[in-house]
């Protein structure tokens, strides 16, 4: 990958001259004017799911200049390099092979021209195998009690994802329960300790490496609890797994070889939910379920390789992302499931989008004076309507969103998925043309008289953007699908943004000074801070010691 700053194409040039035209231009205008729009800018993905991007600030022109931009910035080599295990992840040295993890090819994947392939097609029978013992009740407890409860235990990638996937196909879902603990805030791990029954539950230690304070501080309160209440260590071997490339690190826990699966260096934490990582989603809804949610995302996989960019579905909604941050100055985006099983989507986008793309040193190691990650952000429709798109629809910020949905329910009940849909459809379309439209559906809100003071407050303007994309149903093909689009849009951008987006240096540098402020708590030597900090403190130490 090389290092191309991006505002020193002839693109990013063309862009800015074509931003002043574009600026000022009404999405009224632009469904006036050309009537095949939907045509044009929508696709249909395996005849399961359509993007309709047509309500963008975009022409012809727009699309032909973000695709110079794309070439320019050698994305189609970018591609390449990660598919084929180049090290593109260049701050930690490694591939990034989230994408082997789905790969139903028979062509090899070579890292240090070893085939990986082998190696994850035997984990992924291991968690069949294991699964289906659990599911199945073969698998027993210290006591002979089948197993009704899984709790997986983790935080950030190894939690995020798995947690999103296992509540988005609850339609799926087997007989057991699936909890997660993540939070080191002991309120979480306490609604474990208080309703678990022990003797019929397993814990996934799920951190790729074995050493994240909040899973292993979580997991050694567990394991703790359990050896003094219910049984002695021989008995962990029943209960307690691990998920994680630091097998020693498993092993010193406590943990059985067998009983650890494994993933590697080149699975991103935010990208291996593919992985054993998504253990507690295999067990949620069985390994063809699973299979199929991987099938899903490889045929996504494939359309990202080889379709041609004007009609590559995560190139063309990246490219528009970056049209907006980085010429309408959007800041943010919206991320709105008309769903309720995907309440959780919007957070798990974010996590993806924000860890990956929060960067401002370019591949050179320069400071970028460009703009990055957008704020990532969102909330399940209708909901948010009665919230937040007031601010959407009349606030001083424009805010590109993506609608979600499904043309079936998996709980049709009287109207209300019309209802929902309706909802979905309406915004859309109010935040493009406005409030104003005649009988004959055409919109007027450009020349609309707003002087009346009273109309002023009611007005909407619109011209506000939107993607929506509409499944036939959410089922595990059609989820992988869609987060394996998000991932390579966030992946593309990251490309022409002249970025790493595959390490997460940021998250680093609170874990070292908690570690210092807490042996400060913890009466050991005080870590020199600023007042503010010492303030809190104090503060905290006078409180504590006032409720002794
Ligand atoms: C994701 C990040 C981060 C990571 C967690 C958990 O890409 O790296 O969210 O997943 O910090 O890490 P472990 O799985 O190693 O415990």
């Amino acid at each position: 990958m090389k290092s191309i700053s991006p505002i020193t194409t002839n693109a990013w040039k063309e862009l800015r001259i074509h931003f002043n035209k574009m600026k000022n231009i009404h999405l009224v205008d632009l469904f006036k004017y050309n009537h095949n729009r939907f045509k044009n800018f929508s696709y249909v993905f395996k005849s399961n799911m359509l993007i309709d991007f047509s309500k963008n600030r975009i022409t012809d022109e727009t699309i032909q200049i973000l695709l110079r931009l794309s070439e320019e910035m050698q994305l189609s080599q970018s591609i390449q390099d990660m598919f084929n295990g180049k090290h593109i992840n260049v701050t930690e040295n490694r591939p990034v092979l989230h994408t082997a993890l789905r790969n139903f090819s028979h062509e090899p994947i070579l890292v240090n021209n070893i085939d990986i392939m082998p190696k994850i097609r035997a984990v992924l029978n291991k968690m069949k195998h294991f699964s289906k013992s659990i599911i199945s009740g073969v698998w027993r407890g210290y006591s002979g009690k089948k197993i009704t409860h899984v709790v997986n235990i983790g935080i950030g990638g190894s939690d995020l994802g798995p947690r999103m996937v296992t509540e988005a196909l609850k339609p799926y879902k087997n007989h057991l329960k699936i909890s997660y603990v993540s939070n080191i805030d002991s309120t979480d791990v306490y609604s474990i300790l208080k309703n678990c029954d022990f003797s019929s539950t397993i814990f996934l230690v799920s951190s790729k490496n074995f050493t994240t304070e909040e899973t292993i501080t979580n997991a050694t309160t567990i394991k703790n609890y359990f050896l003094k209440k219910y049984c002695n260590l021989k008995d962990m071997k029943h209960h307690f797994f691990a998920v994680t490339a630091n097998v020693q690190e498993a092993l010193k826990f406590g943990i059985e070889q067998n009983n650890i699966f494994e993933l590697w260096d080149w699975v991103g934490g935010r990208y291996s939910l593919w992985s054993a990582m998504g253990l507690s989603i295999m067990l949620s809804i069985g390994f063809n379920n699973f299979c199929n949610f991987l099938h899903g995302a490889y045929d996504m996989d494939i359309h990202f390789k080889h379709a041609s960019f004007e009609k590559n579905i995560p190139v063309l909604l990246s490219l528009i992302g970056i049209w907006y941050n980085n010429f309408f100055n959007t800041q943010t985006e919206a991320i709105l499931p008309y769903d309720q099983y995907l309440y959780r989507f919007p957070s798990y986008i974010q996590q993806c989008n924000m860890e990956s793309n929060g960067k401002n040193i370019d591949r050179n190691g320069d400071k970028v004076c460009w703009q990055t990650g957008s704020i990532t952000w969102g909330e399940v429709g209708t909901n948010g309507q009665h919230s937040f798109y007031q601010l959407i629809h009349q606030g001083t910020k424009l805010i590109p969103c993506d609608f979600i949905a499904s043309t079936i329910s998996h709980n049709p009940i009287e109207n209300h998925h019309k209802i929902l849909l309706s909802n979905f459809f309406a915004q859309t379309h109010a935040l493009a043309f406005g409030k104003y439209f005649n009988n004959n559906g055409e919109n007027t809100s450009c020349d609309h008289d707003v002087n009346h003071f009273s109309e002023k407050f009611k007005y909407f303007e619109g011209n506000r953007p939107s993607n929506s994309i509409l499944f036939k149903i959410i089922d595990p093909y059609s989820l992988g699908s869609l987060i394996a689009l998000y991932e390579h849009k966030i992946f593309v951008q990251g490309v022409i943004l002249n970025i790493f987006s595959f390490d997460q240096w940021g998250v680093e540098l609170g874990k070292v000074i908690s570690n210092n402020i807490f042996q400060g708590l913890h009466g050991g030597k005080n870590y020199k801070n600023d007042v503010s900090t010492q303030g809190l403190i104090h503060f905290y130490n006078t409180f504590k010691n006032s409720m002794n």
